[in-house]
């Protein structure tokens, strides 16, 4: 699929640090290498297209924008892949309970998502890939791992045909069979596996499985369900397989596989156990988690629909470089609440920066006065190379975006009314906020 435009990076003078970031599957930071010099490969796993883009999963996408970003200034090649979960059971239900047709639905809202990133400053992955578009692929993968003995038919009395199955993956045979073992990347037990197998998407209880966990590799087709003919017979993907393929398809090398935290167990635990039955390999290098944003005591989620939505912000003329450094003002790896409070004070700290690039900061009133340009008294641009080596150290170690900020927020204020084209550039590059930019120059809604 089309992915969106790219902002402009600046390119800043030497390079940074090669960036440590945590490992979910060793537990401890490690430096987020590959196996190739000087090449990087990341896939993070992209939205169920309904309900975006919320503060969510805005905060988990600037956060391996920022490892992107942090790669690049330490002068490595990125290839970035996403997918985008258009046929799975929640959006078939949204699309149901709401009669509009599921491929409009995901349309519709991968569109929104697409400009939602855009106005955030997130740089494109270079693959964007829909399931709908890899079908083929998929059922062929779910073949191989068939032919292979690494999955299995189990009898499925609710699908239209007479006769049909549905297609399990064996975890039991992967595990002793593969360089992948059940639990390597999430360290989790069994019962806390069989209890969040449960909540997301898996079902323990299906009768006819070799074993609880073993997750849903094809689905055949059921009444009123999109369905495709394929190799495997005719159907639809299961969840972790779509992941696996497009990764496996797209990047030779997996250095991190991404996502929120929430994804840690059965997803990518299941897509690794996928991708080492199909290639005999292991499958990430790394394994990097977004923690959860809250909303309201909860965490922010489509099915409690307690959700911020950066369209409704936008909208409501947020600055989107405000949401940006709402977003960066949490480490990554924490969870946190969105308050409006975590807002106002990120309107606040761009209004103390605007200055930097000519522009003339509102003062603490937030949003008045954005955008217009401070003409008289302009002084001697100042330099920035110390700022520049602290935010690099900061962002090195494991993503510190917060640290990063009061780092600026230092040299602003010792620096008062300082123009510095060189710490506008660093704050552009690293951290994805042009200070540069008109925000009124973007229109409010995407006409694609
Ligand atoms: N399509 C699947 C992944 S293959 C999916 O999880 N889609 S999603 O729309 O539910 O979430 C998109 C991304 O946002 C995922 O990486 C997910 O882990 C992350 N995410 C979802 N909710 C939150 C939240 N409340 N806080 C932080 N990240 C979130
Ligand atoms: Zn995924």
């Amino acid at each position: 699929m089309r992915s969106w435009s790219s902002p402009s990076v600046p390119e800043l003078p030497g390079t940074g640090p090669v960036p440590r970031i945590h490992d979910t599957a060793s537990q401890g930071l490690a430096n987020a290498v590959g196996h190739q010099e000087g090449r990087v490969g990341v896939y993070v796993c992209g939205i169920t297209p309904y309900d975006a883009t919320h503060m969510g999963h805005a905060a988990t996408y600037v956060a391996f924008d920022t490892l992107q970003r942090v790669w690049r200034d330490a002068g490595f090649e990125v290839r970035y892949v996403q997918n985008v979960t258009d046929v799975d059971d929640p959006l078939l239900e949204r699309a149901d309970a709401t009669g509009v047709e599921w491929r409009e639905l995901a349309e519709e809202q991968t569109n929104l998502f697409r400009w939602d990133m855009e106005s955030l400053g997130v740089l494109p992955p270079d693959e964007f890939i829909a399931v709908s578009e890899v079908i083929d692929e998929v059922a062929a993968a779910v073949n191989t791992l068939l032919e292979s003995g690494f999955a299995y038919r189990v009898p499925a009395p609710n699908a239209i045909e007479d006769g049909a199955t549905d297609v399990y993956f064996d975890v039991q045979r992967a595990g002793e069979q593969t360089p992948w073992t059940l639990g390597e990347e999430s360290n989790y037990d069994r019962p806390t596996m069989l209890s969040l197998f449960a909540e997301r998407g898996g079902d323990p209880d299906r009768e006819g499985k070799r074993n609880p966990l073993d997750p849903l590799l094809w689905l055949s087709a059921r009444e009123g369900e999109p369905a495709w003919d394929t190799a495997v017979g005719r159907g639809r993907p299961g969840w972790h397989i779509e992941c696996a393929v497009i990764a496996l398809q797209h990047l030779d090398d997996v250095t991190v596989q991404g996502g929120g935290s929430d994804l840690i167990f059965p997803h990518h635990e299941m897509s690794a156990g996928h991708a080492s039955a199909l290639t005999g390999k292991d499958f990430a290098c790394l394994y990097s988690h977004a923690g959860m944003v809250a909303y309201e005591g909860e965490k922010m989620s489509k099915s409690l629909g307690n959700l911020v939505l950066v369209s409704k912000l936008r909208a409501k003329g947020v600055d989107p470089r405000a949401i940006r450094l709402a977003l960066l003002s949490n480490h990554y790896r924490s969870d946190w609440e969105w308050t409006a409070e975590t807002l106002s004070t990120a309107e606040q700290r761009l209004q103390r920066w605007l200055p930097l690039a000519g522009v003339a900061g509102a003062g603490a009133e937030a949003g008045a006065g954005a955008g217009a340009q401070g003409g008289a008294g302009v002084s001697e641009p100042v330099a920035a190379t110390d700022l520049r080596d602290r935010v690099r150290e900061h962002l090195a170690n494991d993503l510190d975006a917060p640290s990063a900020l009061v780092a600026i927020d230092e040299w602003v204020a010792s620096h008062a009314g300082a123009q510095s084209p060189e710490a506008v550039a660093v704050i552009n590059a690293l951290l994805g906020v042009d200070l540069t930019a008109d925000p009124d120059a973007r229109p409010p809604h995407h006409h694609s």
